[in-house]
């Protein structure tokens, strides 16, 4: 298998404008990378413009099929920008990424595993603040996203504005008000997605600090401890916040040694003996 040179040569380094992607990974999810740049993933609740967004965006050149060994239909396209070339895979449309349905898992494990350039996560401007829940989950594994407001045009016929900035500025992370539909703000959108592909863009997410005093004293044992054997990882607190709540995947991930095919290799080659750990992790403290 060539799974090792192609982890190495395709996840990220510490560059910020050096693609993200898990080449390896992707192929096993069903994209093939060979032809692209980068990768992009448009997740978002059910019925806020993705597949429209999607079709704008790629026009022809897309296919559909299922994912590998599920049911669920998954839709990929591509497009060019600037000089890069872009891969476009339309996610099932999920409330979560809690991974509680096969939909919520086929996005979740995209997002995880694949290690998306950009994640789009389209928005329903009209029900901004039931959209906001799964931004927020994204922005928990992946730090590079755009927020696309989509619907903006239904959002001023009910007189609702959004402050598109302050929510930019709120989130760490573009948002960009689209009506898909009518291909308004889609210029401004692919401008927004290259911009954090080739890291000019450098995002600083949100995330959620809420945590009972005994979670965070979970946490602060915890996370040292996957940071430890996965150095790099850019999501340690929110896979430790996955493990604490019993999610047999991640468990999974972590004991199979899959989470260190994500880490970042030249982190990993310049702390040799911390390679070595990848594979083991302690469960104990979870108790
Ligand atoms: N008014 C308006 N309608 C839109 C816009 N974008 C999409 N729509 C409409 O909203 C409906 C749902 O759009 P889809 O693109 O199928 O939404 P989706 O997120 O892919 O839906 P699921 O795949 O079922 O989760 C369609 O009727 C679109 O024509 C928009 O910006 N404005
Ligand atoms: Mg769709």
């Amino acid at each position: 298998m060539d799974t090792k040179q192609t982890t190495s040569q395709s996840t990220a380094s510490g560059c910020e404008g050096c693609p993200m992607h898990h080449a390896g990974n992707l192929r096993k999810l069903g994209v093939n990378m060979e032809n692209s740049d980068f990768v992009i993933a448009l997740a978002g609740n059910p019925n806020t413009g993705k597949s429209t967004v999607f079709n704008a965006l790629t026009g022809l050149r897309q296919h559909t099929g299922n994912w590998p060994g599920k049911t669920v239909t998954r839709a990929e396209g591509g497009f060019s920008y600037g000089d890069k070339r872009y891969k476009m895979v339309d996610l099932p449309g999920t409330y979560s990424l809690l991974s509680t349905s096969l939909d919520e898992e086929v996005a979740r494990d995209f997002i995880l595993f694949g290690q998306p350039d950009v994640t789009v996560i389209v928005v329903d401007a009209t029900r901004l603040e039931r959209n906001l829940n799964l931004v927020l989950q994204v922005l928990e594994i992946t730090d590079r996203a755009v927020v696309c407001l989509n619907l903006v045009d239904e959002a001023r016929r009910h007189k609702l504005i959004v402050d598109e900035r302050r929510l930019a500025r709120d989130l760490g992370v573009p948002v960009v008000p689209t009506a898909a539909r009518q291909g308004e703000g889609l210029p401004e959108l692919l401008a927004a997605i290259h911009d954090v592909a080739t890291g000019q863009t450098v995002c600083k997410p949100y995330r959620v600090k809420t945590e009972s005093p005994a979670i965070k004293q979970a946490l602060a044992r915890l996370v040292p401890q996957i940071e430890a054997a996965f150095p790099g990882l850019p999501n340690a607190r929110w896979v430790a916040l996955r493990l604490l709540d019993g999610d047999e995947r991640l468990m999974q991930a972590v004991r199979q040694g899959e989470l260190g095919d994500l880490t970042r290799p030249e982190v990993v080659a310049y702390q040799p003996q911390l390679a070595a750990t990848h594979h083991a992790i302690p469960l104990e403290v979870v108790s």
